[in-house]
């Protein structure tokens, strides 16, 4: 049985990893009204997020703003030119808004004092005190269910291969892909195809 399934491979895969874990685990994640996936994207889509700066600017960013608004990354992906990722805030409070500012806030003064580039800025742009380094909008979708849960998070980790950065999932090596193989919510040789078919359309972002 197990044979025939790891023969048919792609997403059947999940059944027969060893812990047995199913889609209820993430009943832990999921906070009704709570769990968000995001898109954020860089400025004239610059390939920044991926170099070693861009990953550390990123990283203490979001670690400075998640001591003030504390947050659960569920999955969170990082391409060179935008991010996708999975949030579960406190019960009750919906500012994710808040959050979204600081972290892109945080990442340009980080970024910017490095010597990380910015992109020319619009008349329009200045006016607003805005810097070269994102785009003013990021996409947001609100978490219906456990099921939506598993589909966001399924999209986030297949991110790579979607963008045709990666021949496999497990080679891509800035995801949550690994801390979720190693809790055993995935194999490692999860991914080989499409989970969420139709889903790159505009209100994914990317
Ligand atoms: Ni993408």
């Amino acid at each position: 049985m197990f044979l025939i399934v790891f023969v048919i491979g792609g997403p059947a895969l999940r059944w027969s990893h060893p812990t047995g874990h199913n889609m209820s685990d993430y009943r832990r994640y999921f906070v009704a009204g709570g769990t968000y996936f995001f898109t954020c994207v860089t400025h004239e889509r610059r390939p920044i997020l991926t170099t070693d700066l861009g990953r550390k600017c990123l990283h203490e960013a979001i670690e400075k703003v998640r001591t003030d608004h504390p947050f659960q990354i569920v999955a969170i992906v990082l391409l060179p030119d935008h991010w996708h990722t999975v949030w579960t805030l406190p019960r009750g409070d919906d500012r994710y808004p808040l959050r979204w500012m600081r972290i892109k806030e945080e990442f340009t003064e980080r970024w910017l004092e490095a010597g990380g580039a910015e992109t020319a800025q619009s008349e329009s742009r200045e006016k607003h005190r805005q810097r070269g380094v994102w785009q003013r909008r990021y996409w947001e979708h609100t978490v219906r269910d456990e099921a939506d849960l598993k589909r966001c998070v399924d999209y986030t980790h297949w991110n790579p291969r979607e963008h045709k950065l990666a021949a496999r999932v497990r080679d891509w090596e800035w995801s949550s892909f690994d801390r979720m193989v190693r809790e055993g919510e995935y194999d490692i040789d999860w991914g080989g195809t499409d989970p969420t078919p139709g889903w790159d359309d505009p209100e994914w972002g990317e």
